[in-house]
């Protein structure tokens, strides 16, 4: 064979075949792209918007699969340019997901090509493994300081702390489950009570217990999500400063990214935001006014690898490091192709890992390992992550939401 039909015969291999989407619920509702070459090679691709998984299903199966067929899998940012701004219509959680499950199996094809762990593809190791943050929640304060003692004994190094509140039946990150938490509970939205005051009055007292049982080592975290106003956030952040934690997140909505300016002039507590960002646009003026210390866009939200490298290159200029989203809603897939990222990327932060059910292993075979507070990442070539198709059609889609918050006299609130 002479170097010319070489080089036609592996551009043959090249052409993408096919794509599906595939909706499973083990447990919790998961949508994964599937992308076949010509030569054989699948790639895995997370495309998960909880409480929104087939409005992604549908972006993929009616507008994009159908151009994506034919394309050469190799040229991954030609096809996410075409993609993005072939759209007309940029950027949005549902667009962007569905591009990052494309990008995220393009990725995994190529280096399963290459024959090599994704990390090795993206640069190689900045570090050996991960440091990864876990969820430990209770009903009242000294409920959650037994819950970050038992996660300090399963070996976390960092452990995010939320709470019931006195006088709030629910409260955000608070399960009834000791290992896993999904708040999108039913088919309709539930809704929740929410009270800043009876929270803001809580939360320092609840972060003296838990820095007092816990000792200095371990670092501490806590998600507002988004139910502040600036001020309140402020409030709370200088509140928390001698409890010494690793990030205050979701302070405050980032629509208006300017609103965090107030909250910086007053605390010291390091700031995190972006799990529901999908574009570097929702991040900028963040980023470029050292507005925060963390930015948390993950890969199935932000546009896949490609587009999340740029994040994580623009926050590098200000110092700001990455602490991905990981919660249960973001799939295996999106989980171990975020530990090779992670382990690639050179200002890593933390890593949120939030544990899946059994079920849900079992559907998503995987080659990531917690070990002592880390993730570790194998050397599997590609992300390391695949879908067991046969057992995923035993768990049909299940439809559920995310809850929504009022206040007390019924106005709606940010959940
Ligand atoms: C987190 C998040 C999640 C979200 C969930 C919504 O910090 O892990 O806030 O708990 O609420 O991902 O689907
Ligand atoms: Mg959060």
């Amino acid at each position: 064979m002479n170097a010319t039909s070489q080089a036609s015969s592996s551009m043959r291999d090249r052409k993408i075949t096919s794509a599906r989407v595939n909706v499973c619920s083990p447990n919790r509702n998961f949508v994964t792209l599937i992308i076949e070459t010509e030569g054989g090679v699948v790639g895995y691709g997370d495309a998960t918007l909880n409480g929104r998984e087939l409005a992604v299903a549908s972006y993929l199966n009616d507008h994009l699969i159908p151009a994506l067929i034919g394309k050469d899998c190799g040229q991954i940012e030609d096809i996410w340019q075409y993609f993005y701004k072939g759209a007309y219509w940029r950027r949005g959680p549902v667009t962007m997901s569905a591009i990052a499950a494309i990008d995220t199996a393009l990725w995994d094809i190529k280096a399963k090509m290459a024959n090599m762990p994704l990390y090795q593809l993206l640069g190689g190791k900045s570090r050996d493994s991960v440091l990864v943050y876990g969820h430990a929640n209770g009903t009242d304060a000294s409920h959650t300081v037994e819950e970050v003692l038992r996660y300090k004994e399963m070996g976390y190094q960092a452990i995010r702390a939320q709470s019931g509140v006195p006088g709030l039946d629910v409260a955000y990150g608070v399960s009834k489950d000791k290992m896993y938490y999904e708040p999108a509970d039913s088919h309709l939205p539930s809704e929740q009570l929410w009270d800043t005051r009876a929270y803001l009055n809580f939360i320092p007292k609840l972060f003296e217990k838990v820095r007092d049982a816990v000792g200095t080592e371990t670092a501490l975290l806590h998600d507002g999500h988004h139910r502040m106003t600036p001020q309140e956030a402020a409030r709370l952040g200088k509140s928390l400063e001698p409890f010494d934690l690793f990030w205050l997140e979701d302070a405050t909505p980032a629509e208006n990214q300017e609103a965090f300016r107030l909250i910086r002039q007053h605390t010291t507590t390091p700031l995190a935001v972006g799990e529901i960002f999908n574009s570097i646009h929702d991040c900028r003026e963040l980023i470029q006014n050292q507005l925060i210390d963390f930015i948390r866009t993950t890969i199935v939200h932000a546009g896949g690898i490609t587009h999340l490298r740029r994040i994580a290159d623009l926050a590098a200029l200000y110092q700001i490091r990455t602490g991905s989203h990981g919660a249960t809603d973001l799939s295996p897939v999106c989980m171990g192709t975020a530990i090779h990222f992670d382990t690639w990327v050179p200002n890593f932060g933390i890593q949120e890992y939030m544990r899946h059910t059994e079920a849900t292993d079992e559907v998503f075979p995987h080659d990531y390992k917690f070990e002592s507070g880390h993730m570790i990442c194998a050397e599997t070539p590609g992300h390391g992550v695949t879908l067991d198709e046969k057992l995923a059609a035993k768990y049909p889609y299940d439809p559920r939401q995310l809850p929504i918050a009022r206040l007390k006299d019924g106005t709606m609130w940010n959940w």
